[in-house]
């Protein structure tokens, strides 16, 4: 083995491979640099020097320039690869393993063959990046090791930036095999160092097996091994364990004057309103995007498997995303992804000033009015541009973030791009309901995050759907086990920031969300009541009416509140049947309890129906 590797690097590559002794990683990098057959291969360390060396890397071979501020680069996705490729997205089934049928997948055999076939060679005349990393803070119950082999230094820049170093964790595993592996490449690159063959553009994840091989991409939700790659091995895994894996933010709410943090995890689907929510002023972050769950002593603690915030940047300007706003203009290593470039400067959509009529962006050279092949508009950027900073560049990072036992949780939010039906916040009736009526059975419209149309309004539950690598129903029964083994369960609530009226005009301004949060700090410690509903408990005018004022400074007519307070029977009934309708249809092994709670819910919307009629005040009810 020793004599294959060396063949592909130096003695310094080699001596640090070897230090790791791990076999078990030694074969593995053997094995997929003889398939992919690199012109060399370099091994990365957690040395200062290492990481230095990859980021320079980068900005040599193109794949990253340099902008005007320092430690701030550009880089270019291909125009065909912007965004996650679901379609492409396949987990690997083995013979005999049951999954649901909205879940992608591909025979195992067939997929290896074809992925393999199509990584053969893909990295002839690059330099292998082999690196080692953490999800999850080292040297805990919740440190997983990953092994990341990549021919794109942006894709190695990008990890090191969003995740926990791991050469030294990867020592702690005493020659065993338990990491994960992924296998990248970016394929064969134009004279924009973007990816030639999307067309061949695969992403296979092989459960049963810990590795995912990925081809023919540069995105990072396709590239990243670490992101949501690993997002569906964990899931996979912990399904075997007795932890969660979870799409979700984690942020420290504070209570408006008093010294006191309580931890919140949320759910959204991309581009819904989750890295805004966990950077609300004044609040503390500890995760935008990944989570994990274990259950110690008897209370739900969460830990963030990154380590940094791979953000959408459309629309973060200095009124409402102020404290990111500061971050992306000041110097510190940042990575901007498929913005407009002009005079070494980066301008995005939305971000408040004014904005150049040329420069270089996703398509190359643009100018206003320029047109792709299909005669569409390209924007100034793409909407999907995103930014990668590591989380500790930020004044407001929550001093856990590193903790190894995680935070202790006490809310969960849920919230979906909904026009029409879910009240703006509302609370679970119980465990059981929260993870039912909000959890599982979350309705959004798709985003630009996705390759495909947008708009479309489909089931995403608990924002992870795409993600879920195991059948849903078990998925759902985890979720439903883990909270009924807590001492005290967090409590969960329903959020929706996208409530239009008739005319289609949202209901609510972009920061009003942190009112809702405000509202459920005080609920979690029990100190605001609230007005039932059929749908859940819902906050009273006056607990608003002084949190709009404390925290935005804003009145808050009781108009507004009714509006936005009125439960609207017929469009949570009709949602009902199209949640109930997708598990019976797809979710063979949706537990019963599922269709019950959904049942309940219909019964008491039914009740109120009669006696007040189609929309239902909140006066009404209280
Ligand atoms: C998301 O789309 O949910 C993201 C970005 O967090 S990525 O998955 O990397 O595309
Ligand atoms: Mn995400």
């Amino acid at each position: 083995m020793a004599n294959s590797l060396s063949r592909f690097m130096n003695e310094e590559s080699l001596r640090k491979l070897k230090a790791l002794k791990n076999i078990k990683v030694e074969e593995q990098v053997t094995r997929f640099l003889e398939l992919c057959k690199p012109a060399k291969a370099t091994v990365i360390t957690d040395s200062p020097k290492d990481i230095a060396y990859v980021r320079q890397l980068a900005i040599d071979l193109g794949e990253e320039a340099p902008l005007k501020m320092r430690g701030h680069t550009i880089h270019y996705d291909g125009y065909y690869d912007q965004a996650r490729d679901k379609e492409n997205t396949r987990v690997l089934l083995p013979e005999g393993m049951k999954m649901t049928e909205t879940i992608n997948t591909i025979d195992r055999e067939e997929g290896l063959n074809e992925v393999l076939g199509i990584m053969d060679g893909a990295m002839k005349g690059k330099e292998c990046l082999v690196r080692f990393f953490s999800l999850g803070p080292t040297d805990s119950r919740f440190t997983q090791c990953a092994l990341q082999l990549t021919d794109s230094v942006y894709v190695a820049h990008s990890e090191d930036i969003l995740y926990r170093n791991g050469y030294e964790e990867f020592k702690k595993l005493g020659g065993g095999d338990d990491f994960f592996t992924f296998i990248h490449s970016a394929g064969e690159l134009d004279e924009r160092n973007t990816t030639v063959n999307v067309d061949k553009r695969r992403i296979y994840i092989d459960v049963v097996d810990g590795k995912v091989y990925t081809v023919n991409n540069q995105y990072a939700g396709n590239s990243l091994g670490l992101k949501k790659l690993a997002l569906r091995l964990s899931i996979y895994k912990s399904n075997h364990e007795d932890w969660l894996t979870e799409h979700m933010l984690i942020m420290g709410v504070r209570h408006p004057d008093k010294d006191r943090v309580s931890y919140f995890t949320g759910a959204y689907p991309s581009a819904c309103g989750k890295t805004s929510t966990a950077m609300l002023p004044g609040e503390t972050i500890l995760a935008d995007d990944i989570a994990y769950f274990r259950n110690i002593d008897g209370s739900a603690r969460a830990v963030n498997a990154e380590f940094g915030i791979f953000g959408i940047i459309q629309n973060v300007n200095s009124n409402d995303d102020p404290s990111i706003y500061k971050v992306l203009t000041s110097p510190g290593e940042i990575i901007f992804s498929n913005i407009l470039v002009k005079n070494n400067r980066p301008y995005w959509l939305g971000m408040g000033c004014e904005l150049p009529k040329e420069g270089i962006n996703f398509s190359g050279a643009w100018h206003e009015g320029k047109t792709d092949n299909q005669g569409n508009k390209i924007p100034l950027a793409h909407k999907n541009a995103r930014y990668a900073v590591a989380l500790r560049a930020l004044e407001k990072v929550d001093p856990q973030l590193d903790n190894p036992m995680g935070v202790k949780l006490a809310g969960i939010m849920y919230g979906g791009r909904d026009p029409k039906g879910y009240l703006p916040v509302q609370q679970g009736f119980d465990w059981q309901h929260g993870i039912i009526a909000y959890g599982a059975s979350l309705e959004t419209e798709t985003t630009f995050a996705i390759l495909g149309q947008e708009g479309v309004s489909e089931i995403n539950l608990m924002s992870i759907q795409d993600f879920v690598s195991i059948p849903l129903g078990k998925y759902i029964r985890n979720n439903l086990q883990f909270g009924k083994a807590l001492k005290k369960p967090p409590v969960i609530f329903g959020v929706n920031y996208f409530l239009r009226d008739k005319e289609g005009k949202f209901l609510n301004s972009v920061r009003d969300k942190h009112v809702w949060v405000k509202w459920m700090e005080l609920r979690i410690h029990n100190e605001v009541e609230a007005i039932q509903s059929p749908t859940g408990w819902i906050p009273k005018y006056e607990d608003l009416r002084m949190l709009f004022g404390q925290v935005l400074k804003k009145k808050y007519s009781k108009e507004d509140y009714i509006q936005q307070f009125t439960t609207r029977v017929p469009e949570n009934i009709a949602k009902l049947n199209r949640v109930e309708k997708f598990h019976r249809e797809n979710v063979a092994d949706a537990p019963d309890i599922l269709f019950e709670i959904l049942n309940q819910q219909r019964q008491r919307l039914i009740k109120a129906q009669k006696q007040f009629g189609d929309y239902i005040s909140p006066e009404k009810l209280s």
